[in-house]
This record gives C-alpha cells, sequence and structure tokens, in this order.
C-alpha cells in the first residue's frame, strides 16, 4: 500500500477475473438460471477466478419486507450451490456484509453523470411514470454495480442481454475516474453475453423479459417449481397457431415461438437450428410436452436440492461468511488504492 501522498499503483495488466452477481428481490428464474447462473457455473468450471454475489443492497432499491429478503438470500445462495457453484472454488457472499462495495459506491457516483444514468433503459422501465417517486438508490443503481465490479479489479462479467448498457456505463465509469486522475487503475471489463437464452422472455408475453419481479407468476418458470407448476405453466405459455419452422430464420417475427424454442436449444445443450432441425412443422401441441420433459429433468434435481440446503440456514449463513471474508480481503486493498488516489486521509487505517 501507499505512503498516502503520491505514490499511486496504476496496474498494466489485469489477471483475468470473473465477477457477478444477482438481486435477491424475489425468487430466482429461469431466466436468472439461463442467462447467469448456468453460465457462472461454467466459468468456474473452466478454471477462472470467479466471484458470485447476492446483491442484497441492490434489492433494496426498490422495497423489500426484510423477513423476504433474509429468505430470498439464503435462497438465492441455495440455487447458486446447488445449479453447481462450489463455494471452495469460487467465493459466493452477499454483497451487504463486504462494505467495499458501498464505499467505492459513493466514491463512483461522484464520477458518473446524471445524464449517464438517466438514459439507462432499466430506470426507465422500473420506474415509469413514477419517476419522481421512487428511490434515489433506484437511480444510482448502476454506479454501485460498476463498484461491484471494479472494487476486485474483475474483468469478465457473465451477465444476460439485459445488463448489457450497465456494463457500458461500467466501462465509462472506469475511464473516467482513470482519465480524471490521471491513473490506468481500473480495468475496462468485457461483457460476458453468451449463449442460446441470454434473454428469456416472459411466457405469457413475448415482447417483456422474464423477470422475478414481475406480477404475475404465470410469466415465469421459478427454480422452486415443482413438476406440475412447470408442466402447467409451459402448457399454458403463450404461443401463435403456426407449427414451428423449417429454419431458424422462420422464428423471425413469432417472439413467443422464439423464446420457446431457444428455452429449449439452452436447456438441452443444443443449437437453435439444431433444434428447429429436429421438430421442423410440428405443432405446439407436440412440442411443449417434451419441452416440459427438459425442463423437469434439468431443473428438478436443482429445486431438490435447493430444498435440502434450505433446511440449513445456519449452514448457508456459515458459507456466505466465509465468502465475504474472502471477498473483504480482495476488495479492501483495492478500495485503499482508490482513497489515496483521490485523496482520502486513511491514516486510521494504516
Ligand atoms: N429473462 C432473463 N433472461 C436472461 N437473463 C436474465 N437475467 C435476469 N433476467 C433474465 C440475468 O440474471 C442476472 C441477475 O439479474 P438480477 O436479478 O440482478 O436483475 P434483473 O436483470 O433485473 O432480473 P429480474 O429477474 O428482472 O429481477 P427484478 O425483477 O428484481 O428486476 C443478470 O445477469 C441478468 O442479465
Amino acid at each position: 500500500m501507499s505512503s498516502g501522498t503520491s505514490a499511486v499503483q496504476t496496474p498494466k495488466a489485469f489477471k483475468p477475473r470473473i465477477f457477478s452477481g444477482i438481486q435477491p428481490s424475489g425468487g430466482l428464474t429461469l431466466g436468472n438460471y439461463l442467462g447467469a447462473l448456468k453460465r457462472f457455473v461454467e466459468k468456474q468450471d473452466e478454471g477462472i477466478e470467479t466471484i458470485y454475489c447476492l446483491v442484497d443492497m441492490h434489492a433494496i432499491t426498490t422495497w423489500q419486507d426484510p423477513a423476504k429478503l433474509r429468505h430470498a438470500t439464503r435462497e438465492g445462495a441455495a440455487a447458486f450451490i446447488a445449479a453447481g457453484i462450489d463455494p471452495k472454488r469460487s467465493i459466493l457472499f452477499n454483497q451487504s456484509q463486504v462494505g467495499a462495495h458501498a464505499e467505492l459506491g459513493w466514491i463512483f457516483n461522484c464520477v458518473a453523470r446524471m445524464g449517464w444514468m438517466s438514459r439507462m433503459t432499466q430506470f426507465k422501465d422500473k420506474a415509469g411514470k413514477n419517476s419522481e417517486n421512487v428511490s434515489l438508490g433506484l437511480f444510482a443503481y448502476p454506479a454501485l454495480m460498476a463498484a461491484d465490479i471494479l472494487v476486485y479489479h474483475a474483468t469478465m462479467v457473465p451477465v444476460g442481454e439485459d445488463q448489457k448498457q450497465h456494463l457500458e456505463l461500467t466501462r465509462d465509469i472506469a475511464i473516467k475516474f482513470n482519465n480524471d486522475y490521471g491513473v490506468s487503475f481500473f480495468p475496462v471489463v468485457e461483457p460476458l453475453i453468451e449463449g442460446a437464452a441470454t434473454r428469456v422472455m416472459s411466457l405469457r408475453d413475448g415482447s417483456k423479459k422474464m423477470s422475478k419481479s414481475d406480477p404475475s407468476d404465470q410469466s415465469r418458470i421459478n427454480l422452486t417449481d415443482d413438476a406440475d407448476a412447470i408442466a402447467q405453466k409451459i402448457r399454458k405459455a403463450k404461443t401463435d397457431p403456426e407449427p414451428l419452422p423449417e429454419t431458424a430464420e422462420g422464428l423471425k417475427d413469432r417472439p413467443e415461438a422464439k423464446n420457446l424454442v431457444n428455452i429449449y436449444a439452452a436447456l438441452s445443450g443444443q443449437s437453435v437450428a439444431e433444434v428447429v432441425a429436429e421438430y421442423a412443422g410440428a405443432q405446439f401441441g407436440s412440442f411443449k410436452p417434451k419441452l416440459v420433459e427438459l425442463a423437469v429433468a434439468k431443473l428438478s434435481p436443482i429445486t431438490t436440492e435447493m430444498n435440502r440446503l434450505m433446511a440449513d440456514p445456519g449452514e448457508i449463513d456459515r458459507i456466505l461468511a466465509d465468502g465475504a471474508e474472502r471477498a473483504d480481503a480482495l476488495a479492501r486493498p483495492i478500495l485503499e488504492q482508490v482513497y489515496d488516489i483521490t485523496g482520502m486521509i486513511r491514516s486510521r487505517w494504516r
């Protein structure tokens, strides 16, 4: 660490490190699983250093009942582990246990510009016509998200398509901080938006993404749904009257059909073209039962394991505490350098 005057460290090369998070603002959905969790596991298994977080501080940007938030945080952690995250190989924790996120978030509030934030489509979607009445935290959300990533000098962030704009803002914040202070301190992160299901859509409306906060439970498959609920939701999923097309291009302008084929492809590990080739000309009456079979086969072992883990919340809390300690050990020295760069006296810490 520097002497606290001018000896700023300016890392030139950053080692590959992945950070990503999920809000415990409700139970996790098939969208969170395919767009995020499944890919988090792949990255861990590729041997890259992986840091995964239940972002509870983000969750409270919209009102959360405290007991439900606590439950959703533990359930989210159980979902990570049930899906294949090994808390020994990856770091798994909840955001509020590592204060460095919020501390760097404040500094980034002072780097990010109002104009940048006002252009965030997720804020506009969530605030709707109510923008005068939503929390200031909801508006500042992307600055805290940038801090979540950059406080670890993470270089890659696996996310679904909906987070692309926030990651561009993370890059802008890193570049502006580096320019303002004349350093090359923060890496310019790479979004990893890959796979057949980077945007899983609502089962009731193919133009809206599947979301855990959608008022309609029929719009989503929850990771806690049992086989009967999955079957019922897929059977009732909105489709069009046409059979499945001969080629993937034939799904254009058919959002609901495209969504179900994408889900099938992502769950089976096939490409969309392979799924379409296999089911060309099939009616949804025969395709949907196949999708139900596949979804139940892939999701029910996860649900069973989540239920097993949730029977011992104390063990989940211990895993989160261990992850938070390891995360803090990485984040604190980086944050201390930020304080030094920005001119804060930190004599109490040295
Ligand atoms: N429908 C989706 N398809 C693909 N990926 C998705 N993700 C979320 N929904 C889909 C990805 O999951 C990760 C965590 O997202 P989040 O929970 O932090 O926030 P979100 O994107 O706002 O998700 P929700 O479910 O819509 O939450 P609420 O309803 O609380 O706002 C991200 O990588 C996201 O891309």
